[in-house]
């Protein structure tokens, strides 16, 4: 029988076989995809980031557990990320600049466009300029910007700088989202919001499209 301790072992053991085999069994025992990544995947990688705070984890363990959470989240892929409703608005999506964390971006991807949203993903270490010219080409109702380092969150200020000086900031509305990010920074950077997890910013994006 599925249990979460075990998926999160798998996790935090960076054991993607284990992982994958662990997401199948719960998904059989119809356990919700939703449940899976905030009980199973997430709960895994919070005890990893503990780890590396306190020194008993390096690199090399942050990216097994990566992998192991990567391949779990592809079998979810087409189960979050299935919608039949008509399209609730365009979003383009990336990680800042000096940032390669791509998990969290990834699960808002899903989530949104299982929600009903169209999704460019732009990727990871984006710098500001690009996502400027991305909304620029792809004329989204929002643009949605992830960062996982407390280093690269001032990036996201640079973004909106650079939509400003592009003459495109009122024509987006800006999320920004990622663990060192919070209410109070969205504010004071002059975001249009914040989200914290994959729930919440569809809840964002629908309010900010009027849906
Ligand atoms: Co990194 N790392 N890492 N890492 N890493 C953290 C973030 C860290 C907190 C670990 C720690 O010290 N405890 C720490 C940052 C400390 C800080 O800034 N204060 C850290 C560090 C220091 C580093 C390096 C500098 C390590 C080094 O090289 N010495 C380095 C930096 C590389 C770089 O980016 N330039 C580094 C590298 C890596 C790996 C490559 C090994 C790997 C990433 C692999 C990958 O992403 N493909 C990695 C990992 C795995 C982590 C931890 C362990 C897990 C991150 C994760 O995937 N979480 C992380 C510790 C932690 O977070 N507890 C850590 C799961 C994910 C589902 O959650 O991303 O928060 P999250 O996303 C959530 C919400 O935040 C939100 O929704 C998501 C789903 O619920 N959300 C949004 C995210 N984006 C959003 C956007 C939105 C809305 C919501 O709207 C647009």
């Amino acid at each position: 029988m599925f249990s979460y301790s075990t998926l999160i072992q798998a996790v935090v053991t960076g054991n993607h076989i284990k992982s994958v085999k662990l997401v199948n069994e719960a998904l059989k025992e119809g356990v919700s995809p939703q449940d899976i990544v905030s009980s199973g995947l997430q709960a895994g990688m919070r005890i990893v980031g503990d780890k590396f705070s306190a020194g008993d984890f390096f690199v090399p363990e942050m990216l097994l557990a990566a992998r192991a959470v990567t391949r779990a989240t592809e079998v979810l892929q087409p189960l979050l990320s299935a919608s039949d409703m008509p399209t609730l608005g365009r979003v383009v999506i990336g990680t800042v600049f000096g940032d390669i964390h791509d998990i969290g971006k990834n699960l808002v991807t899903m989530f949104l466009r299982g929600a009903g949203f169209e999704v460019f993903d732009l990727g990871v270490n984006i710098p500001a300029d690009n996502f400027a010219r991305a909304v620029k080409e792809y004329n989204p109702d929002i643009l949605g910007l992830s960062a996982l380092l407390t280093t690269t969150m001032s990036a996201m200020r640079d973004v909106i700088k650079a939509l400003e000086m592009a003459e495109l900031r009122s024509k987006v509305k800006v999320i920004v989202g990622g663990a060192p990010v919070t209410q109070h920074f969205a504010e004071h950077i002059g975001a249009d919001g914040y989200g914290a997890d994959g729930g919440n910013a569809i809840k964002l994006c629908r309010n900010l499209v009027g849906k």
